[in-house]
């Protein structure tokens, strides 16, 4: 059998699969000491074949100049790769890879339940409760808005926007979508949704906007002061892709002015270092980027970053590489 690769984990990861780590890989795992300092990632980088990263990492143009002629492949574990500087790492023939697929239903399904907690005021709701002020009932009382009838406009028609469209069409509500381009004939026939050429008229006719698109230097700030401005006052959004495709300072202001309704954010401009004008508002659901934090995932893009090393050991093409043509 092939030699064994030696590979450098820069997170913790489920126990499972770090256990299967060390069986097939020559591997040192993250250090008990978190966040992992950035000199350690660059020492690694010198001596390991495989870098397993994820979204704390940042895998720059000082990261390839610090790397060694060792170090063959970044496996990520995570779908977005943002982080990553694609173009410099072809250009040293670093092989990057992502977990595509395997956490789609998750975050589709925490997108859902955002909507869902911001129009009806889970959050409000349950606070309210456990601080004891639930002695009453009254008709006027947590009025929310239904999201049935209602008009979703999802911005980014992949693999996470197709499975957000099926589920909003299941609660009743109507798809329309902006996208580089459209679907598929197919795709467009079993999500049945509406696309919107230019976002800035999608924006003022839609109830709900979701952003599941992927943080590349288009999207950056794509919703910025002016097309933040074009949403409906009762209007919600929602994000649980990457913080700055949102000018989250814009955003917070809008808030503050009662210019949106409500928003559900997962993501967040930069970590650590979330705008406190955010904070303290009861329409702000806001979430420690969570969407695909289940077991099930957690263990399926395990599974899947240890098949592309696994691959690339057995001499092999990794099936996830992302080349920078894909931006
Ligand atoms: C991960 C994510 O939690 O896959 C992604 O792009 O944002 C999340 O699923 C995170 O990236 C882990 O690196």
């Amino acid at each position: 059998s092939a030699k064994k690769l030696k590979v450098f984990v820069t997170v913790k990861l489920p126990d499972s699969v770090e256990t299967r780590l060390r069986e097939l890989f020559d591997t040192t795992l993250c250090p008990d000491k978190r966040p992992m300092p950035r000199e350690k990632l660059l020492e690694a980088a010198q001596s390991a074949e495989v870098i397993i990263s994820s979204i704390n990492d940042q895998i720059d143009a000082d990261f390839f100049a610090a790397a060694g002629e060792p170090l063959k492949m970044v496996a990520n574990f995570g779908v977005g790769y943002d982080h990553i500087d694609i173009q410099n790492a072809a250009d040293k023939g670093v092989i990057i890879t992502n977990t595509p697929g395997v956490l789609t239903e998750d975050t589709a399904e925490m997108t859902m339940g955002l909507i869902l907690a911001v129009s009806r005021r889970f959050v409000e709701g349950a606070e309210t409760v456990q601080r004891g002020e639930f002695s009453e009932w009254s008709p006027t009382f947590m009025m929310g808005r239904r999201i049935y009838g209602k008009r979703l406009g999802i911005i980014g028609m992949g693999r996470i926007g197709q499975a957000l469209a099926k589920r909003a069409k299941a609660f009743g509500m109507s798809v329309h979508y902006h996208n580089r381009k459209p679907v598929s004939a197919r795709v467009a026939e079993e999500i049945g949704a509406t696309y919107w050429d230019n976002l800035d008229d999608m924006l003022p006719r839609v109830d709900v906007v979701s952003i599941n698109c992927p943080r590349t230097p288009e999207t950056f700030h794509l919703l910025n002061a002016e097309r933040l401005a074009l949403l409906q006052p009762h209007a919600i959004l929602v994000n649980t892709a990457r913080g700055e495709i949102i000018d989250e300072a814009a955003l917070a202001h809008l808030l503050r002015e009662h210019k949106i309704a409500g928003v559900g954010l997962d993501v967040y401009e930069r970590l650590p270092g979330i705008n406190p004008e955010l904070f303290g508002l009861p329409n702000a659901v806001l979430l420690p980027h969570m969407a695909s934090s289940t077991i099930e995932a957690r263990q399926d893009m395990g599974d899947r970053v240890i098949l592309n090393i696994k691959t690339l050991q057995d001499g092999h093409r990794p099936p996830d590489r992302v080349i920078p043509a894909m931006l």
